[in-house]
């Protein structure tokens, strides 16, 4: 039992989560993993997460309850892979990602919830910041041949959208945007912070990720025959 790790509350399918796993995967830096099951949230998550949603970093000296403020942290101790070398337009696609494509996501894969608005449109708005990206990811990540803070962030959404109707995405979605979500999903990056967990409760024996995370460079990537 160590009291003096940070306690990392996560959820496995939450795509927030998954970035904030990547990062702090890539930091290295050691962290208690709890699971948190967002219909019967655990009594000690809700008293450091102020706004109630996974991922939330519990520090020493601070909670840290934004998932890309989760990232740069974790990077900020840490970053063996340079991720946090992007230009500054790297932060305009998360935003966008965040923004106005999450919104078209959630619009596309729950439209019922949003019954004054077409899923044909939600859809082709995301497939139209997905097809901006297409361009840019010639090398095989957003900024060259290597994966950055950006392409972390924004993947676990894109995967998200991309499952909707998968068959359909396989069939629109440009080779870049193919290659690079792929690239991620078979990576042993995205399998190292995908453990199957139970739901935590508190006195459990902790769980802890500490994981060396790989993402493959650009001439190591194999091109999808599908
Ligand atoms: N802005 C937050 C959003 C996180 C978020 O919305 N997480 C969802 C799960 S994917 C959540 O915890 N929702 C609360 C709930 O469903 O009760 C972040 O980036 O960390």
């Amino acid at each position: 039992m160590r009291s003096d790790l940070p306690v990392l509350y996560s959820f496995r399918r939450c795509p927030y989560a998954m970035r904030a796993r990547l990062a702090v995967a890539a930091s290295g830096v050691p962290v208690e993993l709890r699971e948190i099951v967002l219909r019967d949230k655990a009594a000690a998550f809700l008293a450091v997460s102020e706004s109630a949603t996974v991922p939330c970093l519990e520090l020493p000296d601070q909670v840290i309850d934004e998932s890309f403020d989760i990232m740069v942290w974790a990077l900020a101790q840490n970053d063996p892979d340079g991720w946090l070398q992007m230009p500054d337009t790297g932060h305009t696609l998360v935003a966008e990602a965040d923004g106005p494509f999450k919104t078209a996501l959630d619009r596309t894969k729950y439209h019922s919830r949003h019954p004054d608005r077409d899923p044909g449109e939600s859809r082709a708005d995301g497939m139209a910041f997905l097809n901006k990206l297409e361009d840019q990811l010639g090398e095989g990540w957003l900024f060259g041949g290597k994966p950055s803070l950006a392409d972390m962030a924004i993947l676990p959404f894109v995967r998200q959208f991309a499952f909707v109707d998968k068959a359909r995405f396989d069939a629109d979605a440009g080779p870049n945007v193919t290659r690079w979500l792929d690239v991620f999903l078979n990576s042993t990056a995205f399998a190292a912070i995908m453990p199957k967990l139970p739901k935590w409760h508190d006195g459990d024996t902790q769980t802890l990720f500490e994981t060396e995370i790989i993402l493959p460079a650009e001439s190591e990537q194999t091109t999808p025959t599908t």
